[in-house]
């Protein structure tokens, strides 16, 4: 049992120092799997985000990192993608400690990190400015520069994959940033900032304030100091977030909810693909914006294939994030949990039927914890609020549909449009689909996959902007154009002739 006094103390990483909040407020980070005290972190407001975006603004303003030769901040951030990738270990085991996700899903998750910042060192590295077809004798040649001072706000399914995709981009292109990481997870992102100082990145280039959303997240989002503002959340999250940085021109990038379809099409190795449904619907325990939350099966495959998936659910090992052996873990709050219930009865009362799980994990290991044990819904129809609403859970619905038109119809009825999967022996068929579904991101014959080239972001409420990929490091960047005269400038009022302005 911890002791208030040997419990870990973290601070907030402003300007390269930990600091205390104002009056030395605090909040706790607890584990989901059983309840017990984790850390203490400091409880900041609008206080502190002033210090880090102030702190953020004259690392900026003095060129420390944004006209750093870009060899230079290259260089330390390839540094920093090693230093990150001998962390590993420890950071996996915090991440899942915090979290409540597998530690094996967590290695591999976290394993691709370095490699994000590697793929937008070498952006900002091999990046060419343009030069346009300006008329007559002038050269106008267009730079890509940074924006300034960015925020970034972080939730806690997967707190430095999301923060990453946001980080690397807004660091290789020269900008500051203050994060604002979810107050049930801010425990690796403080480690990531102490990384990349030890790395070799200046104080004040990356910093980190620690609080709730309500207070620390709100400041952070109404600042008119900030160049632009990156939130990953829930949706209504994202319009509150967006109105407050709207109101001072900030620019807003935003992922939020999502509830994505797995099509199933009748020629697929219905095997395979009951098993990537339940990869798709249930690694993080479901607790992804690109869950497989809506299983779209041919009505004469549809009691089959989910037979097939229910035996690979009730399969499914729950337990210790940190033992090797499991596969399922808490959800990250008892707010989650509530929330799954919820949703579940909501299924019921609405006339779909649970065809396995439904319910907490009853287990006596697992009582102290959030666990719920993996949930199918079949009979599901459309318009019903599970197949609508993000539960953000373990839980998925085996839907129907009579053929393609139907199934397009069905997977684009949603006010969300982030991912889908296609399930199909006919890669070509596959392809034809993917075109018809109002998505950002599609897989064929896959789920979840990911990569720093791949541009991310969804479409309708699922949010605006991309990360990722070369569009995500220009949403970094803005445009400076220069326009040289290469002739004698005109006089323009110690002349009549007609001379052509534009
Ligand atoms: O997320 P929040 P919550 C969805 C998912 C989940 C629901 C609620 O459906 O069930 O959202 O989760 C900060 N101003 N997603 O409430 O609140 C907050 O502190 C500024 C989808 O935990 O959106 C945290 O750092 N910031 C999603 C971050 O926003 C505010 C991931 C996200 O938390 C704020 C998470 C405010 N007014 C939840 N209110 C995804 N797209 O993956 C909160 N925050």
């Amino acid at each position: 049992m911890k002791t208030l006094e040997n419990v870990a103390a973290y601070r907030h990483f402003i300007d390269g120092e930990e600091q205390p909040s104002a009056g030395g407020r605090t909040f706790d980070v607890r584990n989901p799997a059983n309840g017990t005290l984790v850390a203490r972190v400091a409880e900041g407001g609008a206080g502190e985000v002033e210090r880090a975006v102030d702190a953020a603004r004259r690392a900026f303003a003095d060129g420390r990192w944004s006209r750093l030769p870009v060899r230079e901040r290259c260089r330390i951030l390839s540094a920093f993608a090693q230093e990150i990738e001998r962390a590993l270990p420890s950071l996996s085991t915090l991440e899942s400690t915090c979290t409540g996700r597998p530690l094996r899903e967590m290695r591999a998750q976290l394993s691709r990190l370095p490699e994000f910042y590697r793929y937008f060192a070498a952006i900002a590295r091999t990046a060419e400015d343009s030069v346009t077809p300006f008329e007559g004798p002038y050269l106008n040649y267009v730079r890509r520069v940074p924006l300034g001072v960015v925020g970034q706000i972080t939730p806690w399914n997967h707190p430095l994959l999301i923060l990453t995709k946001k980080l690397a981009p807004a660091l290789a292109a020269g900008n500051t940033v203050v994060v604002k990481p979810s107050e049930y997870t801010p425990l690796t992102t403080l480690a990531l900032a102490r990384i990349a100082l030890d790395a070799g990145m200046p104080p004040g280039v990356f910093n980190v304030v620690t609080g709730f959303g309500s207070e620390a997240g709100r400041a952070l989002s109404s600042h008119p100091g900030l160049a632009k503002l990156d939130l990953t959340g829930g949706t209504e999250t994202g319009r509150v977030v967006a109105q407050a940085a709207g109101a001072n021109l900030v620019r807003v990038n935003c992922e939020l909810g999502g509830k994505a379809p797995v099509i199933v099409l009748p020629d697929a190795d219905l095997e395979q693909a009951a098993g990537g449904a339940i990869f798709a619907a249930f690694i993080a325990s479901g607790q992804t914006c690109i869950a497989g939350a809506r299983i779209l099966v041919h009505e004469s495959q549809a009691e089959e294939f989910a037979e097939r998936m229910i035996a690979r659910a009730e399969a499914l090992r729950l337990g210790d994030p940190l033992l090797p052996s499991t596969q399922l873990g808490p959800l990250v709050s008892e707010r989650q949990l509530q929330r799954t219930e919820h949703y579940v009865a909501v299924g019921m009362q609405e006339g779909a039927q649970i065809a396995c799980g439904g319910k907490r994990a009853t287990a006596p290991e697992l009582r102290d914890g959030y666990f719920f044990e993996p949930t199918i819904f079949t009979g599901v129809r459309s318009p019903m609020r599970i197949a609508q609403e993000e539960i953000f859970g373990p839980v998925t619905c085996v839907l129907s549909y009579r053929n393609v038109d139907e199934a397009v119809r069905i997977a684009n009825d949603i006010p969300f449009g982030l991912g889908a999967s296609i399930w199909t022996s006919d890669a070509a068929k596959g392809m034809k689909l993917a075109e018809r579904l109002e998505c950002g991101i599609v897989w064929i014959n896959d789920h979840h996959r990911i990569d720093p080239a791949l541009p991310w972001g969804g479409m309708k409420g699922s949010g605006m902007g991309r990360e990722c990929g070369i569009e995500g490091y220009r949403e970094y960047t803005q445009t400076k154009s220069v326009v040289v005269n290469l002739d004698e400038p005109v006089d323009w009022y110690a002349t009549t002739d007609v001379v052509r302005l534009s």
